[in-house]
């Protein structure tokens, strides 16, 4: 049977050894919560670190704990505690972590941080290669992670992986701060499907991908040597059932069953009626803005002093990461700022902050969300925050007001909240007074779209959207499959070879029979390129036609010596036997007067790009310029050259990473044709990378064995998928 193997730092389950025994807790956590449905005992397995150190598990229990996992459908990944500091504590946590939100200030780059995450990240890939089959469906999460599908990938290439980040992916120009930037982006490439919490992320994403690895990118589907890795969003929802069902069984408790929490919250109530509660919950996090919070609660109530008694705000700050100094000084700092509000403002009957600095049990969690009139989430920067969510779907009589950072990514889908930016201090402060003096039927009517949208997409929905998307993914590899030059088709291609009499060949040559540079000048043939045509050429019955929108003078030096039959300029030219090139087509070039301008504006305006004059058309290449903008630039030109040359004999190509300018009469297509009709063939093969080849596969007639190279669409029987395949092919056709 297939299975998932999810993988993520933490195990979904707690271990606890008392007296030499051992019990596996289930955690409650979102994500723990959201892969019920994934992690269904026997058909999934899931991986993590247990939370305790090999220094902390006596060797004797060792395996028995094992044995308990098992029972969970879980298996540990065993770290020293100095791969924990290093790895979790030290990259994960002073690396990855505080760049990732922007916190660059905090962002630390120790290369033997680096080295201990690279090897921990092996120990997680080496526990998934033992226990998963061909056939399996692995699913890593989070940034502590990311070079594991590369690690899995490259000893199992056809199995499929996918990855999902629950932080923020940064801009580009925060991402490529990180000394190992190409490194974690390759890492998370050997995904086949990777998920972000917002579009925002994705796009990040894809950018520093086209800015740093170069690698083409359409869409979401980044298109690398061999394969095709889409990236989407996938907002995490929660267990909506679960809280709004917990809250409605709360609120139907008698004042006997209440927690001794609620019960000060009730006797808060009582004691003040018209004071409102606010409520914050967060891990100790310096990303999600406590700090600011107090400090804004202060100017609040500096603003508006009439609240003074009449407001309460209640941190719920959960300790998290106590090892790491920043958030050592964070907890000082809070502590600090908490006493000092207080001490100056509380009076007899009034506490202006009640804090809480540990974990709280589920019950006090929903105590706080039911009982609190405002919940207040300032984070700077949050991947998604799950807290606003549970909080909205608390509110059983949907009252209640959520204030909401417009960083945190929930603030995407929570429109119907007060948004604001955690900066500005004045908009809070209007915000807050907003919030507490709402109409309960503006609660409501906000409340009730709120809920509609979480109650639909629920953390189950988010798991079982990204495993289909992922099968989706995979499958197409799959799909493919009937058209990619599979070796069986290729055994047949050269059984049809061999009965051939009168065999032609068209090769396009960039891209084809060589690889891209950045100046195409520099892409000139390589002695073994020569003795592979020289080989086919003198193979009877062959003849080979090499078809490039190149000009004719680069060709005639690289190729007329070697006598090749050429087509160049798209099938303006053609020369063969090493003869002197004749026109193939008349063509017109009186345009080029008008065009030349035109593309020379965008030369000056867009740094890396350039203008190649050829007889019959001109070529305005972007490969060296900034990808992104390049393509925005591509995009203009295209526009207005369409508009300039709408009643003219002449159109536009889109090539790869170059716009061509030439008549229209003359194609790859027309020209192969052109040859095609001057003799009888009984085997014709054509081989070519970009759009101007798409003419050639169009038109040859249906026999031909058409192939291209790469895995855009195309009108070829056959692709494979890189330059890297090619010659390798052609060698196939020498005996
Ligand atoms: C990361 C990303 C992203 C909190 N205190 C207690 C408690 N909690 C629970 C909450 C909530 C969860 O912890 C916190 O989730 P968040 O989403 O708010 O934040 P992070 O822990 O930073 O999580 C974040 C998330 O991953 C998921 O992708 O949203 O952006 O940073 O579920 O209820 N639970 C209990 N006691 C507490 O005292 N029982």
């Amino acid at each position: 049977m297939h299975k998932t193997i999810i993988i993520s730092n933490r195990l979904p389950v707690q271990l606890q050894i008392s007296n030499g025994s051992i019990e596996a807790i289930p955690s409650v956590g979102g994500l723990a919560t959201g892969m019920k449905s994934v992690h269904t005992s026997g058909e999934s397995l899931w991986i993590g670190w247990s939370g305790l150190t090999d220094e902390e598990i006596p060797e004797e229990l060792s395996k028995e704990i094992d044995v308990v996992l098992k029972q969970h459908g879980a298996a540990k990944v065993n770290l020293s505690q100095e791969e924990v500091n290093g790895f979790y504590f030290g990259f994960s946590n002073r690396t990855i972590w505080p760049l990732f939100h922007y916190f660059l200030q905090y962002a630390e780059f120790e290369l033997e941080n680096w080295e201990t995450y690279k090897k921990v990240n092996q120990k997680f890939a080496d526990a998934i290669l033992e226990s998963a089959g061909e056939d399996d469906t692995i699913w890593i999460h989070d940034y502590q992670l990311m070079l594991v599908p590369k690690m899995v990938r490259d000893k199992r290439p056809k199995i499929a992986i996918g990855f999902f980040l629950h932080i923020p992916f940064p801009s580009y120009e925060i991402f490529r701060i990180m000394p190992w930037r190409e490194e974690v982006l390759e890492g998370l490439l050997g995904s086949n499907l990777i998920g972000f919490h917002t579009y925002d992320y994705e796009r990040h994403f894809l950018s520093s991908v086209r800015r740093l690895l170069g690698k083409e990118v359409s869409f979401n589907n980044i298109f690398d040597d061999n394969r095709v890795i889409k990236v989407d969003s996938f907002p995490m929802g929660i267990d909506y059932d679960k809280f709004h069902e917990a809250a409605k069984i709360h609120n139907q408790n008698t004042t006997e069953e209440h927690s001794d929490l609620q019960r000060r919250l009730d006797s808060h109530k009582e004691s003040s009626p018209d004071a409102k509660l606010i409520l914050s919950i967060d891990r100790l996090d310096y990303s999600k803005g406590i700090a600011k919070r107090l400090h804004a609660f202060k100017y609040f109530l500096d603003k508006y002093p009439e609240y003074k008694e009449k407001v309460r705000l209640i941190i719920l700050a959960v300790p998290s990461r106590s090892n790491v100094p920043q958030y050592q000084l964070l907890k000082r700092e809070i502590d600090e700022l908490v006493g000092r509000i207080n001490g100056e403002l509380s009076t007899v009957s009034w506490t202006p902050i009640w804090y809480f600095y540990r974990s709280l049990p589920f019950e006090n969690l929903i105590d706080l969300y039911t009982s609190s009139d405002i919940a207040w989430l300032t984070p700077i920067r949050d991947g998604m925050n799950l807290v606003a969510k549970e909080y909205i779907a608390t509110r059983i009589d949907k009252s209640g007001v959520l204030i909401l950072s417009e960083m945190a990514g929930s603030a995407n889908e929570m429109n119907e909240s007060l948004l604001i930016n955690p900066n500005n201090f004045e908009q809070i402060a209007d915000t807050l007074y907003k919030a507490i003096n709402m109409p309960f039927e503006e609660q409501k009517s906000r409340n009730t779209q709120l809920q509609k949208r979480l109650a639909r997409y629920n953390v189950e929905k988010w798991a079982n959207d990204f495993m289909s998307s992922l099968q989706q993914q995979k499958n197409l590899e799959v799909g493919n499959i009937s058209k990619r030059l599979t070796p069986t088709i290729l055994k047949k291609i050269l059984q049809d070879y061999k009965k051939a009499e009168k065999r032609i060949f068209f090769l396009d040559y960039d891209g084809t029979l060589t690889g891209f540079k950045n100046d195409p000048q520099k892409a000139s043939p390589d002695e073994e390129l020569y003795e592979l045509l020289d080989a086919l050429k003198d193979i009877p019955g062959n003849e080979i036609y090499l078809i490039s929108g190149r000009d004719k003078g680069t060709f005639t030096k690289w190729f007329l010596p070697k006598k090749y039959n050429m087509i160049v300029e798209h099938g303006v030219w053609h020369s063969t036997n090493g003869e002197e090139f004749k026109m193939l087509e008349k063509v017109k070039r009186d345009w080029m007067d008008n065009i030349r301008p035109v593309l020379e504006s965008f030369v000056d305006r867009t740094p890396g790009s350039f203008v190649e004059e050829k007889n019959y058309s001109l070529a305005w290449h972007y490969r060296n310029t900034d990808p992104d903008f390049g393509a925005q630039r591509a995009n203009e030109l295209n526009t207005v050259l369409t508009s300039l040359i709408a009643n003219d004999d002449i159109s536009v190509l889109n090539g790869n990473k170059v716009m061509e300018v030439k008549s229209s009469n003359v194609n790859k297509g027309r020209a192969a044709m052109r040859i095609l009709s001057q003799a009888h063939y009984d085997f014709i093969f054509a081989i070519g990378d970009d759009w101007t080849d798409e003419f050639m596969f169009n038109e040859l007639p249906e026999e031909a064995t058409t192939i291209k190279v790469g895995l855009q669409n195309t009108q070829a029987k056959f692709f494979i998928e890189s330059v890297g395949g090619v010659r390798e092919i052609l060698r196939k056709f020498i005996p």
